[in-house]
């Protein structure tokens, strides 16, 4: 096992990465080498899928395979080997699949299809012991001898970009929006990859290139977010209990959302939100179920007491599930990517055994006291006042805008970001969006002339709303982004946060704060190079952060 896809990382070796028994995520050597063995699996897939797309003859089918199963494989989503070894038949299954397809339309064509090798002949062994032992060509070093750790580390950052991508395409996928160019980007992305490629130059300007297509797909998105739920609006979400029964649901996914909202209908259950669910408050067709009570405990990272202290059911829905305790093992469900093993995973959206827990289980015996969170600043609301702002930034009512966001987690130094929205001047607007705000969400940040001071634009999902935003900004001003008044701090643990950096650096934001510390696959020579390039650095000490960046505007 070497895993170093997260922020959790161990860098306490020589060496940065997870690489013994266990990952700092709970994750075990065999499983993380399974994951890149399936990663290695899907790589082959796409393979044969760019030849196929080309000759016009994709298999969309296999893409929304390549999506869900990539998702499996980021942090905090799957810890389960038996999902594993079945994805990686499955894949072996949809390869030959897709590499059926294309020699059916090379020979249509009067071409003569070629067997490909490397990934795309990858045959999966019979059992574990076989597969395991597959694994060391999968891992995400293999070759680091020849090719040293410049690019092995671009490598990683285009795999990880990739699984951002694909976890983000995911979530629109499920909603039934897709495109041709995501699909072809993602394939192109994976194959790519399957070649080892080893141009320094050609890597890093293929991962402004994803930068690009994750905005593709953030749009994506967000249009299969507001189209099936309505563009969130602000909306006061009660974050202390009600009486009654109680479901608890968390991860990033609305569709499961839904589907419990709607299956716990006129049944007394109250359905709670947890951690990146939040912002599903502020959707209208999700806040027009009056069971959508509110919203219970904090970020991932605090699931574990959270979870144990919660009278009902937990279904964790996308990242981030840590290892459920023995108090609540027995009533936490899975759905989508997610996994742990010995835990119950609903397939199918048939929430009825998690309503069953509910009802089996006490819930609430008590009301707690009224206090309220307002979410739901997403590109519409906040553009729907535009002028009040940008008649606000003109008079100086408004001197600054920092965007304080992303992902949260247990390792040090994460104080920082709630530092710096705190400290940030009574004359700035503070948006933020992931699951970092738990650090600062619950404090009263006042108004500027009826604008609320902390807009909450939702999920790390809804990034393109902060992009529509400072675009609109930046067009109304008749400036590019970077000459906004506007300074952006980064908390990164997972994936997604990678493909979200990338897609700001390929649309030439600058002096992004990212931390609490800086990727460890990326060397001291690619943190350089991302400093020179784009003006990139890693947090320091939050009121100096906050000093500059207002010095800097
Ligand atoms: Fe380590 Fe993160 Fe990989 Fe888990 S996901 S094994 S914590 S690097
Ligand atoms: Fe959080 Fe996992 Fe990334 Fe969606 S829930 S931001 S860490």
């Amino acid at each position: 096992m070497l895993c170093f896809q997260c922020e959790q990382t161990d860098r306490t070796g020589e060496v940065p990465g997870c690489a013994g028994a266990l990952g700092n995520c709970g994750k075990d050597s065999g499983t993380s080498d399974l994951q890149d063995l399936l990663l290695y699996a899907v790589k082959g897939i796409a393979q044969y899928a760019v030849r196929a797309r080309d000759l016009d003859a994709p298999d969309d089918e296999a893409a929304g395979f390549i999506l869900s199963s990539v998702f499996t494989t980021l942090t905090n989503v799957n810890f389960s080997p038996t999902r594993f070894v079945a994805l990686l038949r499955e894949a072996a299954a949809v390869r030959d699949r897709v590499r059926a397809r294309y020699e059916e339309a090379a020979r249509a064509r009067g071409l003569d299809p070629r067997p490909l090798s490397g990934p795309a002949a990858f045959e999966p062994a019979p059992d574990m012991p076989g597969l395991l032992g597959q694994a060391a060509v999968a891992r995400v070093d293999h070759g680091i001898a020849l090719v040293g750790p410049d690019i092995t580390g671009l490598r990683a950052l285009h795999l990880y970009a990739l699984k951002g991508i694909c976890a983000y395409a995911h979530h629109a996928h499920v909603l039934g929006r897709h495109s041709e160019k995501v699909f072809a980007g993602v394939e192109e992305g994976l194959a790519y990859l399957a070649e080892s490629p080893t141009d320094a130059n050609e890597l890093l300007a293929r991962a402004v290139g994803l930068g690009h297509l994750n905005l593709a797909v953030m749009e994506l998105l967000d249009a299969a977010n507001t189209g099936t739920y309505g563009a969130q609006q602000p909306t006061a979400v009660r974050c202390t209990p009600v009486a009654g029964k109680a479901i608890l649901v968390s991860g990033h996914d609305l569709k499961d959302l839904a589907a419990v909202l709607e299956q716990t209908k006129d049944t007394g259950i109250n359905v709670y939100t947890h951690g990146e669910m939040l912002p599903a408050h502020g959707y209208p067709l999700l806040k027009a179920y009056p069971h959508l009570a509110g919203n219970y405990g904090g970020a991932w990272q605090d699931q574990q007491k959270d979870f144990a202290e919660f009278p009902g059911p937990v279904l964790m829905t996308s990242n981030c599930i840590i290892e459920p305790h023995a108090r609540y093992r027995r009533r936490i469900f899975t759905a989508g990517p997610v996994g742990w093993p010995g835990v119950r995973h609903i397939a199918n959206g048939d929430f009825t055994p998690l309503v069953r827990a509910a009802r089996a289980l006490p819930g609430f015996t008590e009301d707690g006291p009224e206090q309220f969170i307002t979410v739901g600043f997403g590109r519409d609301a906040v553009l729907s006042v535009a002028d009040d702002v940008i008649g606000a930034v003109r008079r100086g009512d408004i001197r600054h805008f920092f965007l304080v966001g992303g992902c949260d987690g247990p390792t040090p130094g994460r104080d920082y970001y709630a530092d710096f929205a705190l400290g940030a001047p009574r004359d700035s607007v503070v948006l933020t969006l992931g699951c970092a705000k738990y650090r600062f969400n619950r404090h009263d940040f006042g108004e500027i002339g009826g604008i609320p001071r902390l807009l909450d634009l939702g999920q790390c999902n809804d990034t393109y709303s902060a992009i529509a935003i400072a675009s609109a900004l930046a067009d109304a001003f008749g400036c590019g982004i970077n000459d906004l008044p506007l300074t952006l701090a980064l908390s990164w643990t997972e994936q997604k946060a990678v493909a979200v950096l990338l897609t700001l650096l390929a649309l030439g934001v600058r002096n992004i704060h990212l931390g609490p510390t800086l990727p460890a696959y990326l060397t001291p020579a690619l943190v350089q190079e991302l400093v020179d390039r784009f003006g990139l650095r890693v947090v320091g000490d939050a009121g100096t952060d906050v000093a500059a960046a207002l010095e800097r505007a």
